[in-house]
């Protein structure tokens, strides 16, 4: 059985790419709900609703052995959701890194980059309050940085002023201290990383949460089985699948991973 890794688009291919380091041995299939992005925008029932039934189809289909919710935006709304509806398969959820922020960070000054979606989430509230007692946590929702990814991913551009712009709020000077470290709580910017250390005002740490996840991933399966070898039966060890119209870009990039498109 296939582990299943699930975004609103390109963004958990950051967390695919540390998975298939640490688990070569396993068949994935990749998930990309385009046609329902971005999820920053959605309305939380109608987006908890939607992500409900697809996991219906998607579970039924695939059979996997464990899913990954690659995507901050929807492990925040429906993470304890789909444990409860789907009882007794494992699922791997993503949420935003602030417990490891708040027990790094020397200035007390911690930043977390996010859609508007995980931004507004009780759940994302809850973690500051339990985790960041020492520290200042400022939220930072971006409207267009999933979006400006997305865009890189599929075209090769970006817009250096625009990435500097959705940043610079993340960057707090207060009683001679400076903001130490940037929480990517969406797995769209890592792909952006290098133009978010360019554009920066200063020097942070960028903490991308994709390789601990993927080590959450390793040691449920190995607890689920038992065993961390091989299942792969000589299929195609990695499948794509969009919920939109697989067009001229997307398929450039999945080329690019070496992937295959189906609608
Ligand atoms: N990649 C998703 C996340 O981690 O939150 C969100 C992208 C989106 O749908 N805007």
């Amino acid at each position: 059985a296939p582990i299943l890794m699930f975004d609103s688009g390109v963004g958990g291919l950051t967390v695919l790419r540390e998975a298939r380091v640490l688990i070569p041995d396993r068949r994935f299939v990749y998930v990309a709900d385009d046609a329902g992005f971005p999820y920053g925008a959605w309305e939380e029932p109608a987006l908890r609703a939607h992500i409900l039934e697809l996991f219906a189809g998607l579970l039924d289909r695939f059979r996997p052995e464990i899913s990954v919710i690659a995507c901050n935006t929807a492990s925040t709304l429906v993470i304890s959701d789909l444990r409860q509806r789907f009882p007794g398969h494992p699922f791997v959820g993503m949420v935003p890194a602030i417990k490891p922020a708040a027990e790094r960070t020397r200035s007390g000054l911690v930043s977390v980059l996010a859609t508007p979606g995980t931004v507004k989430r009780q759940y994302t509230r809850d973690l500051i309050h339990q985790w960041a007692t020492k520290c200042h946590v400022r939220l930072v929702g971006s409207q267009n940085l999933a979006l400006l990814a997305e865009t890189y991913m599929r075209d090769g551009f970006v817009d250096e002023e625009a990435v500097r712009a959705e940043i610079a709020p993340c960057f707090v000077e207060q009683n001679g201290q400076r903001t130490d470290i940037v929480v990517l709580a969406c797995t769209h910017y890592p792909f952006l990383a290098n133009r978010m250390r360019k554009t920066a005002p200063w020097p942070v740490d960028w903490l991308d949460p994709a390789e601990a996840i993927a080590r959450r991933a390793l040691s449920l399966l190995r607890h689920e089985t038992g065993l961390a070898k091989s299942h792969n039966d000589g299929q195609l060890d990695l499948a794509v699948f969009t919920s939109g119209r697989p067009d001229e870009s997307i398929r450039r990039l999945m080329q690019g991973f070496g992937l295959i498109v189906q609608a």
